[in-house]
């Protein structure tokens, strides 16, 4: 239970070279058999070996086959009389666990009657004793055995080498994996299962056996992530030159998983929400989703897989590094620059909305972090998303003469990274090494050691601008000045590398210039001369650094950018900055809310604009997030920005009531249902159309648009419209919302994955007056509802406390006290999720009284619960301190 410390990395005292793992499955009482063939490791002082174990029943140990002394202690297997000298010995563990009590779904669980493990970060030792650690790596050959009838698939990671029929009415199935591995990347599955199959040729010629496998009935929902592993596989090929290494790959989807999907060598474990897509029951938005993570976990093959990580803080590596390949991979597979834009906005909305909030909350944490008393608590948005805004970084900082963006130079790099460390457990430093060395003389190359300060210091550098303009001389200078505040830990900052591309545009919004300045110091002054008049700059652009940009923009030229800017992300930004503006003074100055004429004039020029991609026109009506908007504010009174944000949604509605009606006309049929990006950008489009025009018949009580909305939702041919039209009616409050939640529920009964949307609409609806929590409330007694699986409970619980702020902050703390009890419901279930949900009070001590107070005492009441996990623990300490 201590707290575990980077600058405490020790090589392991012992290798272990293979494993024989044998499974005699029950769901009340597996058996495992594990015979390892281990070694000390010359290079450490002789010790006493500790295998990590948890939640096991020890029956037996030998070592080379002989009974030995051994101690338990705090979850080790310890063992002290071992042979002396470096040749290797056989250690035999034989343990019983509970697969079927396993709430925690770490390890083996049972999930609708199969079975599933999952492994990272520790799991592994809650199936065997073991050197639970990244950094050991082994070769596998497992045996598995279960009733035939009840468990007809046996899956273990890499080949099939025998399976057959044992006496009363079992089987086994044994596999051998050709690759060492870590234990976390270990997988079984056992179940009633059925498969898509598909066999390809490589580049190289090699033939391949892929498989998704998923539940009787679901088969016809495997199509798209099929078809999106064929895509990540060529991809990679194309991009990178990494080629798939295994004969066999294979996914299997289950409902029950705390993550999104895991790694596992050769045996991919998805979360059924990234797997099943059918145009009946998926989104748009689902079947993007499952293209990009589908892709973010066989990329991992080669980051993550063929080399690892050293230890978890290193996380990063291999996360930060697999989502820029799986960003990469979207943007590309969404083709045209408009659409690859499209993807950057999105992927640049979420850092803002989740990593900005985290790096300033108590749970800040470098990208390469230095302690951690639970590692499950660091899959981080952090360790994540901004990792990969820092490996993006790179890329940008190695670009070159006819390599503008970087690309070929960062490729370099990354075929370096593998000559080198192919095969290992490696460190940040080793990747960004090896980007720079394959591109000596890049700014990269030049600037390492500061450049590294993103995998070390925590915290959103601010990124100050100011600019003077000489109309005498015609010269123009920009200030710029960085500063970070500090983070637990870290009170003083050292200045980044921070890449910063600036375009500038003339009054007519023609662009003057554009390249990329590099500010390395504390403050820098860019100057240019001979220009014919003041120009407007667009700083920026594309988002090259995760950095907040102040700079004091006029009206007058964010219109100008809006209307002009070449860079899509900055045209966006403008006019996120053009409603921030807004809101910012509405909610501060607590006037009643009335929207000016240029704004809803540039709004509706881009609704109405002839050639703007309808995806990106949806983006830049969507108004800033509730919880954007408070990170802007030192102080939050959640309800107040709630109503403003409402206030101006309902004034877009009503000042644009004709053109959301035109938008409508021109985007709500798509055709045939196909999820590219083009027409899901008009299914979008078509979407918010519809609620602003429910929402403007709110106010003029006019029946036509709901009437007409709820008839979209009776007829429509794919889930994205229907779900849309749901959507619609729910966020206006109209009295028909009732009966097509009712009716949508009856259609979708049986379809798990739809019911965690029709809870998820509920609990996230706007709220009004306090309407939100007795709707979650009665919908916890939801025949429907388990609190035991983690997408349900994410659907409800976390939708409304994490993702629903005007409903959950309620001056009478009656969300707070809700929150509290599920934290401490769910953690005696399953502690990463609790651990999750628990993080929505991170920002408590930016809310206004009464929510400020109300709010610590909730978290102060979960402190006080006594055997609180470790997850829980850390989480409500730190927001505490
Ligand atoms: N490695 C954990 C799940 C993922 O990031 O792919
Ligand atoms: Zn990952």
């Amino acid at each position: 239970n201590a707290v575990i410390h980077r600058a405490d990395y020790r090589p392991p005292a012992f290798w272990i070279d293979s494993v024989e793992l044998c499974f005699d499955l029950d769901p009340v009482k597996t058996r495992v058999l594990n015979r390892m063939r281990l070694r000390r490791n010359p290079d450490q002082p002789a010790q006493a070996l500790r295998l990590d174990g948890e939640e096991l029943n020890l029956a037996r140990v030998l070592v080379n086959g002989q009974g030995t002394s051994f101690k338990l202690e705090d979850s080790q297997l310890i063992l002290e009389n071992l042979p002396e000298g470096n040749a290797p010995f056989e250690l035999e563990v034989f343990t019983t666990c509970a697969p079927a009590k396993n709430t925690k779904l770490m390890g083996l669980y049972v999930s609708n009657d199969s079975f599933f493990t999952q492994c990272e970060a520790e799991g592994f030792r809650r199936i065997t004793y073991f050197l639970d650690r990244p950094d050991v790596m082994a070769s596998y050959n497992v045996t598995l055995r279960a009733d035939k009838a009840a468990y007809p698939v046996l899956l273990s990671n890499g080949n099939l080498v025998e399976q057959g029929d044992l006496d009363g009415g079992r089987h086994f199935a044994r596999w051998v994996d050709p690759h060492r591995k870590p234990c976390y990347l270990f997988a079984l599955v056992a179940g009633k299962l059925v498969a898509r199959e598909q066999r390809i040729t490589t580049a190289s010629g090699a033939d391949h056996l892929l498989q998704v496998y998923v539940r009787p009935g679901d088969l016809d929902k495997t199509e798209h992530a099929m078809n999106s592993l064929m895509a990540s596989i060529a991809w990679d090929e194309g991009r990178f030159k990494l080629p798939l290494d295994l004969e066999r790959f294979m996914i299997v989807a289950t409902s029950d998983f705390n993550m999104g999907a895991m790694e596992n060598k050769g045996l991919n474990i998805f979360n059924t929400k990234y797997v099943l897509a059918s145009q009946a029951t998926a989104t748009d938005t689902d079947y993007a989703n499952i293209e990009s993570v589908v892709g973010h976990e066989y990329f991992h093959n080669w980051t993550g897989n063929r080399v690892t990580c050293r230890d978890w803080f290193q996380l990063s590596l291999k996360e930060g590094l697999t989502v820029f390949r799986d960003q990469e991979f979207s943007q590309d597979l969404a083709g045209e620059a408009s659409a690859r834009a499209v993807r950057r906005i999105e992927d640049v909305r979420v850092l803002r909305t989740a990593q900005f909030p985290e790096d300033a909350g108590p749970m800040a944490h470098p990208v390469r972090p230095d302690q951690y008393l639970e590692i499950n608590n660091f899959y981080t948005v952090t360790i994540y998303e901004k990792g990969a805004e820092v490996v993006r970084m790179m890329q940008t900082l190695v670009a070159g003469e006819g390599d503008p963006l970087g690309r070929a130079g960062f490729a370099r790099g990354m075929a370096l990274y593998f000559e080198r460390h192919d095969g290992q457990a490696v460190t940040c430093d080793d990747f960004a090494q090896a980007i720079a060395d394959a591109n000596p003389g890049s700014p990269l190359a030049r600037l390492l050691p500061q450049f590294k300060r993103w995998y070390s210091q925590a915290g959103t550098p601010r990124l100050k601008a100011r600019s003077h303009w000489d109309a005498a001389t015609g010269t123009y200078s920009l200030a710029l000045s960085q500063s970070c505040t500090p983070t637990p830990g870290q009170p003083h900052k050292d200045p980044f590398v921070i890449p910063v591309r600036l375009g500038l545009l003339d009054a007519e919004g023609r662009q003057i210039s554009d390249g990329l300045h590099v500010l390395t110091e504390d403050s820098d002054t860019l100057t240019m001369s001979g220009l014919a008049g003041e120009p407007v700059p667009s700083i920026l652009r594309g988002f090259t650094a995760p950095v907040i940009l102040e700079y004091d923009y006029t009206d007058a030229q964010l219109l100008i950018l809006l209307a002009h800017d070449t860079d899509p992300f900055n045209r966006w930004e403008a006019a996120q900055r053009l409603a921030i503006h807004r809101a910012l003074h509405f909610i501060r100055s607590g006037e009643h809310v009335e929207l000016d004429a240029p704004f809803v004039e540039a709004m509706r020029a881009v609704l109405r604009h002839p050639t703007l991609d309808s995806a990106f026109k949806d983006l830049v009506l969507t108004l800033p997030s509730e919880t954007y908007l408070a990170e802007q504010l030192d102080e939050v009174d959640p309800q107040r920005i709630h109503a403003v944000r409402e206030a101006m949604r309902m004034g877009l509605a009503t000042a644009l009531r004709h053109d959301w009606e035109w938008v409508y006309e021109q985007n709500k049929d798509t055709g045939a249902y196909r999820p590219d990006s083009r027409s899901a950008g008009r299914r979008a489009l078509a979407g918010m159309a519809l609620t602003h025009l429910c929402l403007a018949a709110r106010t003029s009580g006019d029946p036509v648009w709901p009437g007409k909305t709820l008839q979209r939702f009776k007829d429509a041919g794919n889930m994205t419209d229907r779900f849309n039209a749901l959507a619609a009616l729910v966020a206006c409050g109209h009295e028909l919302a009732a009966p097509a939640l009712a009716s949508f529920h009856a259609l979708f009964k049986n379809e798990a994955l739809v019911l965690d949307k029709w809870f998820a609409l509920q609990a996230g609806a706007p709220d009004h007056g306090g309407n939100i929590l007795p709707v979650v409330k009665q919908l916890m007694q939801h025949p429907d509802f388990n609190l035991r699986n983690p997408n349900r409970a994410r659907s409800l619980i976390f939708s409304y406390c994490s993702a629903n702020p005007g409903g959950f902050h309620r001056r009478d703390a009656a969300g707070y006290v809700f929150w509290c009890e599920r934290v401490m419901e769910l953690d005696a279930i399953n502690p990463q999720v609790a651990a999750r949900l628990a993080r929505a009070l991170d920002r408590w001590k930016k809310l206004a009284d009464p929510y400020r107070g109300a709010a610590r005492e909730a978290i102060a009441r979960v402190a006080a619960k006594p055997d609180l996990s470790r997850d829980v623990r850390e989480v409500v300490t730190r927001a505490l301190a």
